[in-house]
């Protein structure tokens, strides 16, 4: 797969996908997000791939948000657009039917934020910086931040950190529960494919039936929460992962599950 603005690395069924446009920091043009959602459709129909990282190419920055340059001259209808382009494409990443990991490198900044908040973890190096400064320039949070922030950390954090456009460090970060770990850069990617590891392990068409069902329930109530909750483990249980993973504990011995 030959992208400009994302490169994907595939190893031992994992993948990483890199944000690769350092020179801007990683921001997020019409080119980027379309190459975001062409790898993450492909790893949708990668059968061998079973968990995703996503993380920005160099030191410095995740993704410093949506590109500004681009957007400067946009008319409302180019933007509505754009708008509407770009939450097709963070949605792809958060129905992705395999768990996904945001290493955030640096800056996440705006659509940078607001694309680590469409996976399903984040792990934070302790350089990294977060903030949705959009109404700094006079707009606001447009690829689903102002959505998925107060699902995550609560309304009143998203709204102090949306309505100051304030930039928090990881472990601000971390205390809001906006990340799930900080780690010193230099290990981010490692403790980030060992959390993929850990996942692999398990039964992979329960993880993504299970993501199905945490991700459907954010977005109801408890009862058809509990309804979905119960359709996706009578499918776990019609599977050869679920009769090896029962009887590899009968038999005190680990599991080989094929992921059917
Ligand atoms: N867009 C374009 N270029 C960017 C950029 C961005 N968001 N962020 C950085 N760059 C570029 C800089 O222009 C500079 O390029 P050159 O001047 O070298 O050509 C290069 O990256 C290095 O940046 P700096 O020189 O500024 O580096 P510093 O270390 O001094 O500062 C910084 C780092 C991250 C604090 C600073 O670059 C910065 O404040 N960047 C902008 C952060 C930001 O405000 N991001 C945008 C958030 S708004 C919408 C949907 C969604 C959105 C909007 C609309 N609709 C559908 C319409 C989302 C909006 C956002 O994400």
């Amino acid at each position: 797969m030959e992208l400009n603005n994302v490169v994907v690395e595939k190893e031992n069924n994992l993948a990483v996908l890199f944000i690769n446009r350092p020179k801007a920091l990683n921001a997020l043009n019409s080119e980027t997000l379309s190459d975001i959602g062409t790898a993450a459709r492909a790893l949708t129909e990668d059968d061998d791939v079973g968990v995703v990282i996503i993380t920005g190419m160099g030191e410095k920055a995740f993704v410093a948000g949506a590109d500004i340059k681009e957007m400067k001259d946009m008319s409302p209808l180019e933007a509505r657009r754009f708008m509407i382009f770009g939450q097709s494409v963070f949605n792809e990443i958060s129905n992705l039917p395999k768990p996904t990991i945001a290493a955030v490198n640096g800056f996440a900044l705006g659509g940078g934020c607001e694309l680590a908040l469409s996976c399903d973890m984040i792990i934070a190096s302790e350089n990294a910086k977060f903030g949705l400064p959009e109404v700094t320039l006079g707009i606001h949070p447009g690829f689903g931040g102002t959505q998925r922030l107060p699902r995550l950390i609560g309304a009143a954090k998203a709204k102090e950190l949306i309505f100051t456009g304030q930039m928090i460090d990881a472990s601000e970060a971390s205390k809001i529960g906006l990340v799930n770990k900080v780690v010193p850069y230099e290990n981010l990617l490692d403790v980030a494919k060992a959390l993929a590891h850990k996942i692999l392990k398990n039964g992979q068409v329960a993880i993504r039936l299970v993501k199905s069902a945490i991700n459907a329930g954010l977005d109801t109530t408890l009862e058809k929460g509990l309804a979905y909750e119960a359709e996706t483990q009578g499918l776990a249980f019609s599977t050869e992962d679920k009769s090896e993973g029962l009887s590899a504990f009968m038999e005190k011995r680990k599991p080989n599950f094929k992921g059917r």
